[in-house]
């Protein structure tokens, strides 16, 4: 995989402290001519920063690729670490079918050619109360869609993971009905805060987030931001997704960060901030993870309480 964006090889992992180094550096050199003169390289490079990105402090490298979620390589939060970087992310294509102009099997190589691709610092608030800031580097779903041509008829989209238990260890054992999957409303996933994530701090995305191609919805919980896509279908019912089909009581379709809205076993009126001090406080959660004003509208006259 050659000077496409973001996809970095892991093995050539920038520690963070350079990366903010880095950031110094670009803001004040202009362009790859400049780039290159510095050493730096190119392809690190070929991203735009982007006026959607929060003001907090992004976390670690560290918390960000040592903390996760992702069952096809076990429960544990450090199994995606652990096991993830036996996965073969090169080639990777994504089926794009149902109500499209254009199906097919879209390579990712041919997906990020042209794609305008942006750093977006992220609040990301998972369901069991934690919290991070995550530096994504991605391009709207909505380019990708339009690509596709979504057509009259499609009210949702829905997302697979890849399954490939010789190399997904978690997908051995019937831990979740795989493949996982996920689920957004049309106008949800057009959204211009909705991202495909191709990489993050400035490289190609770790395996054990979601390597090659991960979706981020900044608003909604981190279980509806699903890894190392196969597979989107444009569709007219509401699809199934993997969480409610586990447990409808405790996670409903849409998800959206709520802190009104309690998970039947635990409150959803605080988190904590990951690799914050053990004695900083649990930070109250906001109203669609903060960003209310951009979102609210999407749900007006919906009763939030019914359709969480
Ligand atoms: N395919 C797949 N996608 C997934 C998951 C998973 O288990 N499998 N876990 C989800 C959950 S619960 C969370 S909180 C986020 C975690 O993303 P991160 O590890 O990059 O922080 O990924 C989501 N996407
Ligand atoms: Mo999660």
């Amino acid at each position: 995989m050659n000077g496409q964006g973001a996809r970095l090889r892991y093995s050539d992992v920038t520690p963070e402290r350079l990366w903010f180094d880095r950031r110094r550096l670009i803001a004040a050199a202009t362009g790859a001519a400049a780039a290159g003169l510095l050493g730096l390289p190119a392809r690190a490079l070929e991203y735009r920063k982007s006026g959607y990105s929060t003001g907090d402090e992004p976390n670690s490298l560290s918390d960000i690729t040592s903390y996760n979620n992702f069952y096809e390589f076990g429960t544990d939060k450090g199994d995606p670490k652990r096991y993830a970087h036996r996965l073969t992310t090169d080639p990777w294509s994504v089926e794009i079918d149902g109500l499209v102009a254009r199906p097919g099997s879209y390579p990712l190589d041919d997906i990020l050619k042209g794609m305008p691709l942006e750093e977006r610092i992220y609040r990301f608030r998972c369901v069991e109360a934690w919290s991070m800031v995550i530096p994504w580097i991605g391009f709207p779903l909505a380019s990708l869609l339009e690509r596709a041509g979504v057509e009259p008829g499609a009210r949702y989209v829905a997302f697979e993971t890849l399954v490939r238990p010789e190399e997904m260890p978690g997908q051995r054992q019937p831990i979740l009905d795989w493949p996982y999957r996920e689920g957004l409303r049309l106008d949800e996933a057009m959204h211009p805060l909705t991202i495909l994530a191709t990489g993050l701090y400035g490289q190609e995305m770790p395996n054990q987030n979601g390597a090659p191609l991960r979706l981020v919805v900044p608003w909604k919980y981190g279980f509806k931001s699903i890894k190392s896509i196969v597979r989107m279908s444009l569709v007219e019912k509401q699809p199934p997704t993997t969480w409610e089909m586990e447990n409808p009581r405790e996670y409903g379709f849409y998800s959206n960060v709520n802190p009104q809205v309690d998970h039947p076993r635990w409150s959803q009126a605080t988190e904590r901030r990951i690799g914050a001090s053990l004695f900083s406080a649990r930070q109250p959660t906001l109203m669609f993870n903060g960003y209310a004003e951009e979102v609210a509208g999407l749900y007006a006259g919906m009763d939030l309480k019914k359709q969480f």
